[in-house]
């Protein structure tokens, strides 16, 4: 949904343990679901900046919990890197800033839930991949991140969404949602309607082989789209995964799914020229090289094996939650333009249809 509320920035950031004097806040970033703010404060007549986000909870129904989990997992990942020595510790994982009241996150009048984190300077998040290095460097970063978090202790965490990618229930919330066809949009999607129907068997492979068992039950990140972990600006490294409310108990092949969902097509998520959509090559090789220098430690075979087309079920699942969303009225995934998810539906069936084309290239690969 498209927010137009105004916040009190100032009086929010006065919650916060910040020693300096408020000067501005900015719309920040390009997430779909929370609102950033680039906070900036004056220190001794320096400009220093931080994170000021709203956590949206129509989406996040259990933000306390949420919060908890985020908590957990910075003090566990600024522990590591304590430890290991790191010089830059502050810029390799998230610092959350305390509230003056020594607590993680404030909750304003209205009730919005805000957090405040330090910010990650002289570090991108892209939203398109420019080039192999980067693929690379992001992987790596995200297979990092899901080795920090194997030991991470304080036993499982908050389910922040149950069910988040288990796709046979994002297929029934598709289909639910097209037998209801609340606004009579439907008829504008047919031929992707007919895309996403033709396609139910593929959406049990990875959910049932973990119920199964086959597949390990991991803490995952969830959400690892490629704006999710900064680049260093200098170096290109993937200097710091960020948005971690989605991290949770999860297949370690979503998080490496995602990755060729956003970072091996040349076309933005919400491209509106198809002809640009393409899965490339050299990308998922180089996204392949760069988890397995971090993650390839602990991946079982059947994973490994089924990397590939993690990428296809990521980039249905996601295809079908924007269709889904289109046909309820645009509720979940803020939007910019009348038609954005349906846009955004289209690039994810298409970027499908090339990974289908090039699904024995890409095992090849992996073998
Ligand atoms: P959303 O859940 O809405 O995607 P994110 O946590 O990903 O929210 O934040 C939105 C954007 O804000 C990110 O894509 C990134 O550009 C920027 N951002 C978030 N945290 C930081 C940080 N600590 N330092 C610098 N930039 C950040
Ligand atoms: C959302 O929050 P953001 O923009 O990083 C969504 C992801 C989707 C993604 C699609 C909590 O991610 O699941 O894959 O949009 N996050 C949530 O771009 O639903
Ligand atoms: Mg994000």
């Amino acid at each position: 949904m498209a927010t137009s509320v105004s916040y009190d920035t100032r009086a929010i950031a006065a919650s916060f343990a910040l020693l300096g004097d408020y000067v501005s806040a900015e719309p920040y970033g390009s997430g779909h679901i929370n609102d950033t703010f680039a906070l900036e404060v004056s220190q001794g007549g320096r400009g220093i900046r931080y994170v000021l986000q709203r956590i949206n909870h129509n989406i996040f129904k259990n933000p306390d919990g949420l919060m908890e989990n985020v908590e957990r997992v910075c003090r566990h990942a600024q522990a590591k890197l304590q430890a290991s020595g790191a010089v830059d510790a502050s810029r390799r994982a998230l610092t959350l800033v305390p509230t003056k009241a020594g607590r993680g996150w404030h909750t304003d009048a209205a009730g919005n839930r805000w957090r405040c984190y330090v910010f990650v300077e002289g570090a991108t998040g892209h939203d398109i991949i420019r080039n192999a290095d980067q693929a690379y460097q992001a992987a790596k970063a995200f297979g990092a991140f899901q080795a920090l978090v194997a030991d991470l202790p304080g036993g499982r965490l908050v389910e922040t969404i149950p069910h988040f990618h288990h796709t046979p229930s994002r297929f029934a919330n598709f289909q639910a949602a097209l037998a209801k066809d609340a606004h009579g949009r439907a008829a504008l999607a047919q031929p992707e309607i007919a895309f996403a129907l033709a396609r139910a068997q593929d959406v049990g492979v990875i959910a049932d082989a973990m119920a199964r068992g086959e597949i390990p039950e991991r803490v995952t990140h969830n959400d690892t789209k490629l704006n999710n972990v900064l680049l260093d600006n200098e170096t290109q490294e993937g200097i710091c995964v960020i948005d971690l409310d989605t991290v949770m108990p999860g297949s370690a092949l979503y998080d490496f799914g995602d990755l060729v969902r956003t970072s091996t097509s040349p076309a933005a998520e919400d491209e509106t020229d198809l002809s640009k959509v393409t899965m490339q090559l050299p990308m998922f090789e180089a996204l392949v090289k760069g988890y397995l220098s971090t993650a390839g430690g602990f991946l079982t075979p059947r994973e490994r094996a089924l990397l590939p087309f993690a990428g296809k079920l990521i980039t249905f699942e996601i295809g079908l939650r924007f269709l889904t969303d289109w046909l309820e009225g645009d509720v979940y995934f803020k939007i910019k333009r009348p038609q954005h998810n349906l846009d955004r539906l289209r690039t994810q069936f298409k970027l499908v249809e090339s990974i289908e084309a090039q699904l024995p290239a890409m095992q090849a690969l992996v073998k």
